[in-house]
């Protein structure tokens, strides 16, 4: 079968233009946009969401955050054309927890990346650490997208978010192609989510 072996080189290519250990991970979701999914939000701007700014730890939930009651909200970041995603930052309500996907360019259909699990304190509170909004979450092995999505799965009803970051490489002027090439290829193949 001729696919496969275009596949292995493409995904050689990626891997080579850029070991995450040796690069500077920066914020893609920096200045995206934000758009509703399913449900609707009360509260600040879409855009705080990914303005790179954090509220304060401990923040009460409903100040200067986007919030929301019930599971039924689905939030969407555009990440502006296909890019590897190494890690995640995310500052939510404690005691809830959060789960992000990222659409998979292969199949077209939604991935889970992360369960941003519940945290102690109370109020807004930075995942994976609460201590830390630098820390970024690295994913079991990075990922190629141009969309990710958020949304609670699970918690006290009350929900809200005030930052949601991904954290990759800034493809340069040629690489880009190769990670759009990566996901094309590949058409059909199916990955386990
Ligand atoms: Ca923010
Ligand atoms: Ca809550």
């Amino acid at each position: 079968m001729k696919g496969t072996d275009v596949i292995g080189i493409t995904v050689s290519l990626v891997l080579a233009a850029g070991p995450a250990s040796a690069a500077v991970l920066e914020n893609l979701a920096l200045g995206r946009p934000v758009s509703v999914v399913s449900g609707s939000t009360s509260g600040a701007s879409l855009s705080t969401l990914t303005d790179g700014v954090f509220r304060p730890a401990g923040t009460h939930w409903q100040t200067g955050t986007v919030w929301w009651s019930g599971t039924s909200v689905m939030l969407q970041v555009d990440l502006n054309g296909a890019t590897e995603l190494s890690g995640a930052i995310v500052q939510a309500d404690n005691n809830d927890t959060y789960r992000l996907w990222y659409r998979d360019l292969v199949t077209g259909n939604y991935a889970e990346l992360w369960t941003v699990a519940a945290v102690g304190g109370a109020g807004m509170r930075t995942r994976p650490d609460p201590s830390d909004n630098t820390e970024i979450h690295l994913f079991a092995a990075p990922v190629i997208t141009d969309t990710i999505r958020i949304a609670a799965i699970g918690g006290d009803g009350a929900y809200s978010l005030s930052e949601v970051q991904v954290w990759g490489i800034v493809p340069a002027p040629g690489a880009a192609a190769v990670l759009i090439a990566a996901g094309g290829i590949g058409r059909g193949r199916r990955r386990t989510a």
